[in-house]
């Protein structure tokens, strides 16, 4: 044991009566919901980067956390590793996310960067043994060293496109060994800066083959888990090639990896997309490649990514609305991929953040829940587009402008507007929350 949580006691569930801040008020892990125990729809895991390895830095000033595990040695990475799963046991998340670099020390070069990684996955399965706690996903960070400036996959350099490949094939052998559900590529830095400098075409290319060499190696080394990509369309890079759910499915169409390879979501992202975050659960369910999600929120006014922890309730309720009518969770869950705010410096924020976050999703499942069981929400959206279940409805998909023209014509069709109810529909929706 370290004596960073000292004091802290092991969150519990008291409802919404509580007046314990170290408390949580909606999430009952054991709770049934639709069926599922909350636990089982939520799926939550915390994030190693954002709550152990960022140091509250912003483009103004450098660290604001002073935390005793800071340091690029396996000493420092172990007591890391101690500290984080303290904290994954007060809360009692099933679930934990890493980048490669969150997790072990910065090598040399390669040969020691892998080193370093097997050292700490082995640290890491005895911790998943004694705990019980499992890795949701792991990924690698190929967006913060100076190498990958210019991108990792769609590097000028081919020399960057091989470390790249390499690192990530790793990371793989590392999420496998350690029984990740999940593998993730973000690809902060797989864009550009100026067209000026860029052939878009070849770095288009290269990002497309190394998705294909991914899921190669995925089926020879027999992984179960989903290859999820993160959607997000810029920041760091001004234009990233995986703008945002659609986009990134003509990309896998192109490159022959529809079926392979489904979505991870995350919430500020689909903010900075320009879309709500509705908007990208639904896009990815409609397209079948729905997987996982990021939950966070982003400030609304600043228009960049914040990644503060989730506190809406009804952004929330909407959320988890759209993951339940993709049928849940299956290898996917909610990561927190969420910081403290750089003045929040106690270990006290650090579990008071993800217990309000905990509690704003659960509240959300549970009221996402009473939508759906109510079921008034779906018949209206069901009667809106009841026509296309009539013969004539149906009949249309499979006709063609001739046909159409005449029918139009001897029907004498003259459409007469519906109101579309949407006031009626939003006061519908607060009612559940
Ligand atoms: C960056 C981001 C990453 C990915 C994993 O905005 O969301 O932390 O989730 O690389
Ligand atoms: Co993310």
């Amino acid at each position: 044991m370290t004596d960073f949580f000292k004091g802290i006691p092991q969150i519990k569930f008291e409802g919404p009566q509580s007046d314990n801040d170290f408390a949580f008020r909606h999430y009952d892990a054991e709770e049934v919901v639709m069926g599922k125990k909350m636990k089982d729809h939520l799926r939550f895991a915390a994030a190693y980067w954002h709550s152990f390895a960022w140091p509250g830095g912003d483009p103004f000033g450098g660290a604001t956390f002073e935390r005793p595990w800071f340091g690029d040695t396996i000493d420092a990475a172990k007591m890391k590793a101690d500290v984080a799963f303290e904290m994954f046991q007060i809360l009692g998340v099933p679930y934990y996310c890493f980048h490669d670099a969150d997790m072990r020390p910065e090598g040399e070069d390669f040969a020691e960067n892998t080193r370093n990684l097997e050292t700490m996955v082995d640290c890491l399965a005895q911790k998943q043994a004694d705990t019980g706690i499992k890795l949701l996903w792991g990924t690698a960070n190929l967006f913060s060293h100076r190498r990958f400036m210019s991108g990792a996959a769609t590097n000028p350099d081919p020399d960057v496109f091989a470390f790249s490949a390499a690192t990530i094939k790793t990371c793989m052998d590392a999420t496998m060994k350690l029984g990740g559900e999940n593998y993730v590529l973000w690809g902060g830095r797989e864009g550009y800066e100026t067209l000026l400098n860029t052939d878009m075409g070849r770095e288009r290319k290269q990002a497309g083959r190394m998705l294909q060499m991914v899921v190669d190696y995925k089926h020879k080394m027999g992984f179960k888990g989903a290859i999820l990509i993160e959607p997000k369309p810029q920041e760091p890079t001004k234009h990233q090639y995986d703008y945002d759910v659609a986009t990134v499915y003509g990309f896998l169409k192109e490159f022959g990896l529809e079926g392979e390879v489904q979505m991870n979501i995350e919430q500020g992202h689909a903010i900075l997309a320009g879309h709500s975050f509705e908007h990208e659960l639904t896009m990815a369910r409609e397209l079948g490649i729905f997987g996982s999600i990021d939950m966070n929120r982003n400030d609304y006014q600043s228009g960049w990514d914040t990644d503060q922890f989730p506190n809406n309730v009804p952004e929330m309720a909407l959320a988890y609305y759209e993951v339940l009518r993709a049928g849940g969770f299956t290898t996917g869950g909610t990561n927190f991929d969420a910081k403290l705010r750089r003045q929040s410096l106690d270990a006290d924020d650090l579990i008071l953040a993800h217990v309000g976050g905990m509690d704003a999703c659960a509240a959300g499942l549970k009221a996402a829940a009473k939508m759906l069981d109510d079921g008034k929400l779906e018949a209206a959206r069901n009667d809106r587009y009841a026509g296309w279940d009539t013969d004539t409805g149906k009949g249309l998909m499979s006709s063609d402008l001739d046909a159409i023209t005449a029918q139009v014509l001897a029907d004498k069709i003259n459409p007469s507007p519906r109101s579309g109810r949407q006031e009626r529909l939003e006061n519908l929706v607060n009612r559940y929350l």
